[in-house]
């Protein structure tokens, strides 16, 4: 009927199928096209039912996102899923793929429902700050109960087709969608099933009418974790609307709350999270069609956290591990470790019971160097010295196949350095993943100078089979992240110099949104590690060295900046620490000022992001969302900021400029000065983002 959906006969079924790549989603021309596509076929005499199916790699993903905050285009999708819930003849959603967001709201306006058995069913629109507009909070719990419901829109994971079977979200589970779709709408005209409305079908909200609690115990525990996201609760509201109000007032409810989402700066903040992810993914001055080098086989040297972090996560996706130590000892310590991570979180039920043995059988734990021989993917993972760093490359190019990609996971070290000791820089890389390495998404993909094109594809491609998020960097110091966190933390030291207490700093850091403060964090890295590291460069911290003078190493001696009881990792501000504080600072000959939080905030963001405008200058980042995904994915920059460059756009460049310019005189450091690219961005009253759309136009 149009360029993206056709309807077809096949004797009295009507097949109506989006074709609208990647995703098919519900842009206006997908919209318009099942409006027409419908009202055609039940005009059309000769067609009894009617089959909703998409061609290509999914069902329909959700709305087109490229499309909110402009403006709306018709058909609305209310309107499309008006005219089909009010089909005379019945409509069957064939699901294969992901049924996501609008998607299976769509599906949700059809009488009945049936998927292949690996499709996966969802609503995720809170991950992108909104809730489902188009009457997923109302339909939903019809289909499913509230309980469920809740839990599938507060959390926004899909279900798989078995459990969307057995609660009654979709009819059957079927071989091929469009041809198990037909043959499931013959089997409704032969059984001459009455047409099941959803919003007509209140018989699943009976219990949570008649006791509430089933629905808001779910929903206390859903939003605990929820800290300072607005639709979360929102959300949580709309399926309360479900249980509470006739069909059509919950609808215009969920339909204002939605809007007022979108509109927020939250939601846009999100969604910038998800196009900034995509984009990070694809590799800039990397010719296009550049393959990846085909990996079946990893080998991580290294059974330490990192090495056996990594381990895990590549067993997790089904890569085999070849996992390399220099003794017996280490590699039984190594083993031992993952052995009880698995299996306290098959305890928990976060994994099937079967798991652990299985992941760990994908591991073949080894001593020696040669052993890389068969590996596709060689990651290094030992001790952070340059020294014994080049002795294993230097190994590993004497055993690696021809082809093989050489990657080290240094958190700071050079590249290029490493690469040197090769007889193969171009297959040299660095993939710095960031503690726990199984837990965390993020892999810095260090390009090198001499870097081949095809094994940073490789690496990439890689990080995404493996669950991770990729972001591409260039060699210096500390990379990205870690180059811009080294800035927070000159800031938070030098305010405690001035006053600020260690609970101070970070309580402005959290309230922010941010999972821990500096001085928490450092607590629970060890303090002793950079006590020892400037006891060797000669350097002085007097807070800091005062504090390990004192047997204070953090969480593991049971007080750092923080004092911890037995057993517990909560810092609990200890007076003690201020007392050292205060007698340092006096022996210093400084004074305590109040700082107020407002000059904490800005001290522990801008120097930040100012480091940001200076990696982009120096182009070790590409885009300025590859920065903010380092942020989201790394250290837990609150989503619904965007990350610091996004953050930074949304208070102003004029702002962060004058207020560094002012820090910078204040407080004797030309550190602080502006960058020249904020500074010029400043003056020009830009963005960050401009630039990416110069980029993008170039
Ligand atoms: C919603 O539905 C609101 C309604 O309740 C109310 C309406 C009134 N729109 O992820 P991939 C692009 S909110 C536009 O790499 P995968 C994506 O940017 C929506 N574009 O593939 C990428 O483009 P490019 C609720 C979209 O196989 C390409 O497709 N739905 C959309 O790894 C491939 O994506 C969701 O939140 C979209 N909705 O994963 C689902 N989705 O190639 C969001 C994708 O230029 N989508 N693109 O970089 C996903 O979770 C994943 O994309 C999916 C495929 C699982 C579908």
């Amino acid at each position: 009927m149009n360029e993206v959906v056709k309807l077809e006969r096949h004797d009295v079924i009507g097949i109506v199928t989006v074709n609208s790549p990647p995703v098919n989603a519900l842009s206006a021309a997908v919209r318009g096209g099942i409006l027409e596509c419908i009202k055609s076929a039940i005009a059309d005499p000769e067609i009894k039912a009617i089959v909703l199916t998409c061609a290509g790699r999914t069902f329909i993903a959700g709305a087109d996102i490229t499309e909110f905050g402009k403006p709306p285009k018709p058909p609305g999708l209310h309107e499309v899923l008006t005219e089909m819930e009010n089909s005379p003849k019945p409509i069957v959603a064939a699901i294969h793929g992901t049924a996501l967001g609008g998607g299976l709201e769509v599906a949700l306006a059809c009488h009945f429902r049936v998927a292949t058995k690996d499709a996966r069913l969802g609503l995720p629109e809170v991950k992108l700050g909104l809730l489902p507009g188009a009457g997923g909070t109302q339909r939903l719990p019809r289909a499913v109960g509230p309980e469920l419901a809740v839990k599938m829109i507060v959390a926004g994971d899909p279900i798989g087709a078995a459990e969307a079977l057995k609660n009654g979200l979709i009819e059957d589970i079927v071989e091929g969608s469009a041809t198990g779709g037909e043959a499931f709408a013959r089997k409704v005209l032969a059984e001459k099933r009455p047409l099941r409305k959803l919003r007509d079908d209140n018989s699943k909200l009976a219990a949570a009418k008649a006791d509430r609690s089933i629905f808001t115990n779910a929903v206390a525990a859903l939003t605990k974790k929820a800290r300072g996201l607005e639709a979360p609760f929102a959300a949580a509201d709309a399926v309360g609307f479900a249980i509470d109000l006739p069909f059509d007032e919950g609808l215009k409810k969920e339909r204002e709350s939605f809007l007022k989402l979108m509109m927020g700066d939250q939601s846009k903040a999100q969604r910038y999270a998800f196009f900034s992810e995509r984009e990070a993914a694809k590799i800039a001055g990397v010719p296009e069609g550049t393959k990846a080098r085909n990996v079946e086989r990893v080998a991580i040297i290294g059974a330490g956290t990192m090495g056996g972090g990594i381990a895990m996560s590549f067993v997790n996706a089904g890569i085999p591990v070849t996992l390399i130590e220099t003794g017996e000892e280490q590699l039984k310590r190594g083993m031992g470790v993952m052995q009880k991570n698995y299996e306290a979180t098959a305890a928990r039920g976060g994994i099937p019971a079967d798991a652990p043995a299985k992941r760990l059988g994908l591991i073949t734990g080894v001593v020696g160097l040669e052993n890389v021989r068969d590996a596709d993917l060689i990651i290094e993972a030992v001790f952070e010295t340059m020294a014994i760093k080049k002795e294993v490359f230097a190994a590993v190019d004497k055993y690696a196949k021809p082809g093989a990609v050489l990657a080290s996971n240094t958190s700071y070290l050079n590249i290029d350095d490493i690469a040197k000791v090769t007889s193969r820089p171009q297959d040299v890389l660095g993939m710095h993943f960031f503690s726990p390495a199984n837990v965390m998404k993020l892999c810095e993909i260090v390009r090198a100078d001499k870097t081949a094109p095809d094994a940073l594809t490789t690496a990439v491609a890689v990080a995404r089979k493996i669950a991770k998020v990729p972001a591409v960097v260039g060699v210096c110091d500390g990379f990205v992240g870690n180059r811009m966190l080294a800035q927070r933390g000159k800031q938070a030291e030098k305010l405690l110099f001035e006053g600020a207490l260690p609970q101070q700093v970070d309580a402005v850091v959290t309230r922010f949104g941010m999972p821990m403060g500096p001085f928490a964090m450092g607590d629970l890295a060890g303090l002793d590690i950079g006590w020892r590291s400037r006891k060797d460069r000669g350097i002085k911290s007097e807070i800091a060295d005062a504090l390990c003078e004192a047997g204070r190493f953090g969480q593991k001696t049971g007080k750092g900046y923080y004092k911890y009881e037995a057993g517990s990792r909560a810092p609990l501000p200890d007076p003690e620490v201020e007392k050292l504080i205060d007698e340092t600072l006096q022996r210093l000959g400084r004074k305590r000022r109040i700082v107020t939080d407002d000059e904490i905030l800005e001290r522990m963001m801008y120097p930040m992001i100012n480091e940001g405008a200076r990696i982009l200058e120096e182009k070790v980042a590409a885009r300025p969302s590859d920065i903010d995904v380092i942020w989201l994915y790394g250290y837990g920059w609150p989503i619904y900021r965007g990350g610091p460059m996004f953050y930074a756009d949304q208070v102003g460049l004029k702002h962060i400029a004058d207020r560094l310019s002012f820090y910078a005189k204040e407080t004797n450091d030309p550190s602080l000065e502006p960058a020249p690219l904020l500074k010029q961005l400043a003056a020009e009253g830009k963005t960050f983002a401009s630039l990416a759309q110069t980029a993008k136009a170039a």
